[in-house]
């Protein structure tokens, strides 16, 4: 994920602070990454298979929007992960004809080096370049080494988990590291039936409570605390007016919180908040100013068919 993984700084920080939270981008551990799969698999999270479908449903558009005129172009991805999505849209760019090489970007070594060997076997005539830094840094690697025109993949709705000011940043941080003519093609989650949003992050299963409160198993875990996990619930909430799901962890119970190494002790009230996610939902202006404010030109969006999600490709000017 994008940021500094501090994770011990970040713990502390969050938790002094008088309204408590803890950055989502620690969810994602190895038992994180695994129920986040499970998320996706939920009929309620809509956000995989609605971009599922516009991947595989409209892919020769999006190379005919990319005007890579058969040239040859590098699709980079950041925040590649296990690349189910991206597996259909290489596939298809494939049986379009478009020439290109395709080049992950992971902080995660093992991700990058999974993703490599998988999609060597799938596509065994597609180069692969896989560069194991953080996301700018490794724009600037590729820019070293090649003259292809770019584009770059951020999908699944990851910058919705950006705050505001961080997304600003991101995009204009993109728009800085590309050439001319370079595209950016990033999925959002639009506004929609709130109720369907809400939905999406309170399955009935409880599989995002799990998600959720996995932060604190591995604070418990890789910083010696002692939450006790049945004592605190999970909480989404959707405000259809600003967009913004967000989820918290509730304390069920006034309680003190040991964590070792940090050789502090934290005391929750009882129904106390502590924030962890923000999934910001848009509307097609909404993304529109984004870009433009960033030096993009917005080329085509491609919906789902529900107009629950879009893919948005943006030219760099
Ligand atoms: C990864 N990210 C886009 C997911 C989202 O929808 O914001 C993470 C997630 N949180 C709860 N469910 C899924």
């Amino acid at each position: 994920m994008h940021g500094n993984m501090n994770f011990k700084e970040d713990i502390v920080a969050g938790l002094n602070a008088d309204q408590k939270y803890l950055p989502s981008r620690y969810f994602y551990d190895a038992e994180g990454d695994k129920i986040f799969q499970e998320i996706m698999k939920m009929p309620e999270y809509y956000l995989t298979k609605s971009e599922f479908e516009i991947l595989s449903t409209q892919a020769e558009d999006i190379l005919a929007a990319i005007k890579a005129n058969g040239r040859e172009f590098d699709l980079v991805e950041f925040g590649a992960g296990d690349g189910y999505k991206t597996k259909i849209l290489i596939e298809k760019l494939i049986d379009a004809g478009a020439k290109f090489r395709y080049i992950p970007i992971d902080i995660s070594k093992d991700v990058l080096i999974n993703l490599k060997a998988d999609f060597q076997k799938l596509f065994p005539n597609l180069e692969i370049r896989p560069e194991n830094s953080e996301y700018f840094q490794a724009l600037e690697e590729i820019n070293n080494k090649s003259q292809n025109p770019k584009v770059v993949l951020f999908l699944g709705s990851s910058i919705g988990n950006f705050r505001e000011d961080s997304t600003v940043k991101f995009l204009n941080g993109l728009n800085n590291k590309l050439n001319k003519g370079d595209y950016t093609f990033i999925g959002f989650d639009l506004k929609k039936n709130p109720n369907i949003i809400l939905d999406a992050y309170n399955d009935k299963q409880g599989i995002t409570k799990a998600f959720n409160l996995n932060i604190l198993k591995r604070i418990n875990g890789e910083l010696g605390a002692d939450f006790n996990i049945a004592d605190f619930d999970h909480y989404p909430y959707y405000d259809p007016e600003s967009g913004f799901a967000k989820s918290y962890i509730i304390s069920l119970k006034k309680q003190r919180v040991n964590i070792r190494d940090l050789n502090q002790s934290f005391d929750f009230e009882s129904g106390e908040a502590i924030h962890t996610e923000i999934s910001r939902k848009y509307t097609t202006h909404q993304i529109e100013v984004l870009f433009k404010n960033a030096g993009f030109n917005v080329s085509k969006h491609f919906y789902d068919s529900r107009h629950y999600y879009v893919d948005t490709l943006a030219e760099k000017i």
